[in-house]
Parts: structure tokens; sequence; C-alpha cells
């Protein structure tokens, strides 16, 4: 059977201080513990996963145009350029993979700007306001996505 490439996992701008400040909004884990939390759920899932986080736009840009031919999947959480960010929307678009979208907090329930994400349009799911078990949702949305299309190709 053709090995499966990992999950690419990123996040974006200020989720490097999750835990430190604003518990009450995004939970007491650190992104070592999100980071983790990915890496045992996907073991679970035979899963393979890669977990990077950037504070710069283009890095993150970078990082979803190398992902076409070596991820099988991304899952993004842009942190606040999920509201402001074309290049990343037109990034996860030329990838051309299946792309989930989470947020910790319940973004619809926040501030208005936090309303609209540019990064929804490009996404197969969004997940928000499950806080860092969003993320093991998305991977186990990724791995029936995975299984369906293994299955569909195997049977032709
Ligand atoms: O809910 C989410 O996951 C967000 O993507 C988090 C972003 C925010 O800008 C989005 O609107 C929603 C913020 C990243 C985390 O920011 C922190 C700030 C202080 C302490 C801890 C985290």
């Amino acid at each position: 059977m053709k090995k499966k490439l990992p999950v690419l996992i990123v996040n974006g701008p200020n989720l490097n201080m999750l835990g430190v400040r604003e518990q009450a909004i995004y939970g007491k884990s650190t992104l070592r513990d999100l980071e983790n939390l990915c890496k045992k759920t996907a073991k679970e899932l035979g899963l393979a996963v890669d977990c990077l986080q950037s504070n710069l736009e283009g890095e993150l840009v970078n990082w979803i145009q190398g992902a076409r031919k070596t991820h099988s999947a991304i899952i993004i959480n842009a942190g606040g350029y999920s509201h402001t960010s074309v290049a990343i929307h037109d990034a996860l678009i030329l990838s051309e993979l299946p792309v989930f979208e989470v947020h910790i907090s319940n973004i619809y329930a926040r501030e208005a700007f936090r309303h609209t994400s540019l990064l929804s349009r490009a996404a197969k799911g969004v997940l928000c306001g499950f806080g860092i078990q969003g993320y093991s949702l998305a991977l186990q949305a990724v791995a029936n996505l995975l299984q369906t299309t293994t299955s569909i190709k195997r049977k032709r």
C-alpha cells in the first residue's frame, strides 16, 4: 500500500503565545500542548503530521506553496491573518490540497471584524469554538476524506 503523505498543520501569528495570556478566550494549553495533541491524534488515526508556526505572512505562504507535493492535506489556523490575507487564501487554492480551517475560539461570538474569514472559501470545512480539540476534529475529517479518496481510487 502507498504510504500516506503527512498532514501539514500551520499556525499563524500570536499562536505561539497560547497559554501565556488571554486564557479565558483561548484556554490554558500552550502551542506545545496543541502540537502534542495533533501528533497523538494523528498516530491514533494512522496519519503523520508536520506542525509549523510563524508570525510572518510570507513564511506561511511559502510553507503552503511547498506543501503541494509533500503533504496530503493542510489544517490551518492563520490567526489574525484569517480575516485579512488574500495571499494566504490564494496559496491555499494553489496548493490544490484539501484544507480545513480551525479557530480555537468561536469567532462568530466575538468582535465583528473576526466574523469574516477570507480563508473559508478555500476550505473543505471550518471548525471554530472547540478549543484545541478543533485540531483533533479536523484530523478526523482529514482521515475520513483520505480514506474515502483512497477507496474510490482503489475501486477504479
Ligand atoms: O480563535 C482563533 O483560533 C483565532 O484564530 C486566534 C487569533 C485571532 O486573531 C483570531 O481572530 C481567532 C489570535 C491568536 C492567538 O492570540 C493570542 C493572544 C494572546 C494570548 C494568546 C493567544
